[in-house]
């Protein structure tokens, strides 16, 4: 009865309903007893809707009624991807990316195309949160851990990028013609390349900044910059850059391309899916949203139903929050 009760409860208040009632609904639809089940739509239609802030203060009300712990009834009851979601919402964004970065490179071997989109594609503000809150949850230096998992130039990168103190929005227009003509002669117009030059210019300049030096690199090099990178580095070196690049021309339009690539197949590529929506849902995601059906011409929310299915499909649509 107990699903029944909270279905209809949030049927009749809808978005109207106090927070208060919240914590009471989501106990009762996590089960106490063996013979209860879950009541999974219950829980994504509250937890979906909120800001995280809110979600917090529900886990409050939720353990001072319950004496339990939100999350750790959460984990209990819930499973796989939807369960994945659900944990992921329940961290502040800065928590989620530390997490991811932990998880990437934890154990044996590393997770590179996750490393590469957390380091890569986060600006320089968000990266001395996520290392402040890093050192918090794991009571690591997020940049040694990143240098005890990875080598060579690729690890020069990444160090760069997660110590970088950008000037935000400065454009230094003495600079960019100067930057333009470094990026080539380091690249495209030697033998081989000088990738310390490009770590320095890319690492060391603000968004705006590289967005004009990318433009003026055009008078230089019969390639562009994305096209510079294919040619002259390999492997992760070039997947980062590349990352780098495509964030700072248009980081939403990245995004969206990385979810257009994970929901090639019949099936999505879960964990790509999951990573992007629970850690933008808060940030840009309508942003990613008017880029993704630029890019494919079909919406983000069709896709997501196309290639997903059950308790899953239904928590990404709902963080989705529409159709466009
Ligand atoms: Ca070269």
């Amino acid at each position: 009865i107990s699903s029944f009760i909270s279905v209809n409860l949030i049927k009749t208040f809808s978005c109207d309903i106090s927070n208060l009632l919240l914590p009471t609904i989501i106990y009762l639809s996590v089960p106490t007893l063996d013979t209860q089940s879950v009541d999974e739509l219950t829980i994504i239609d509250i937890l979906t809707r909120r800001s995280y802030s809110q979600r917090r203060e529900i886990a409050f009300e939720y353990e001072k009624r319950s004496k339990k712990d939100m999350i750790t009834a959460l984990k209990g009851a819930l499973s796989g991807s939807l369960e994945a979601v659900i944990l992921g919402l329940m961290k502040s964004t800065a928590q989620y990316d530390a997490s991811e970065i932990k998880g990437s490179i934890k154990g044996l071997g590393t997770d590179e195309e996750t490393l590469i989109e957390m380091v890569c594609s986060r600006s320089a503000d968000e990266l001395v949160e996520i290392k402040r809150v890093y050192k918090e949850l794991f009571k690591k230096d997020l940049e040694k851990d990143v240098a005890g998992d990875t080598s060579g130039d690729f690890r020069s990168l990444l160090l760069a990028l997660a110590k970088r103190d950008e000037p935000s929005n400065i454009v230094d227009y003495e600079k960019i013609d100067q930057d333009a003509r470094a990026l080539y002669e380091a690249g495209v117009k030697r033998k081989g390349t000088d990738v310390a030059t490009w770590i320095t210019i890319m690492s060391e300049r603000s968004v705006p900044h590289l967005q004009k030096v990318f433009d003026r690199y055009k008078s230089y090099s019969p390639y562009d910059m994305q096209e510079s990178i294919r040619k002259e580095v390999k492997g992760d070196l070039e997947k980062s850059f590349l990352t780098l690049v495509e964030c700072f021309e248009n980081k939403q339009q990245y995004f969206a391309n990385r979810l257009s690539e994970a929901m090639k197949g019949k099936s999505a590529k879960e964990k790509v899916v999951t990573r992007i929506v629970v850690s933008r849902c808060e940030v840009d995601l309508m942003k990613i949203r008017t880029e993704f059906k630029k890019l494919n011409q079909k919406s983000l929310y069709q896709t997501i139903a196309e290639h997903t299915k059950g308790d899953y499909q239904k928590v990404l649509l709902s963080l989705c929050g529409g159709d466009d």
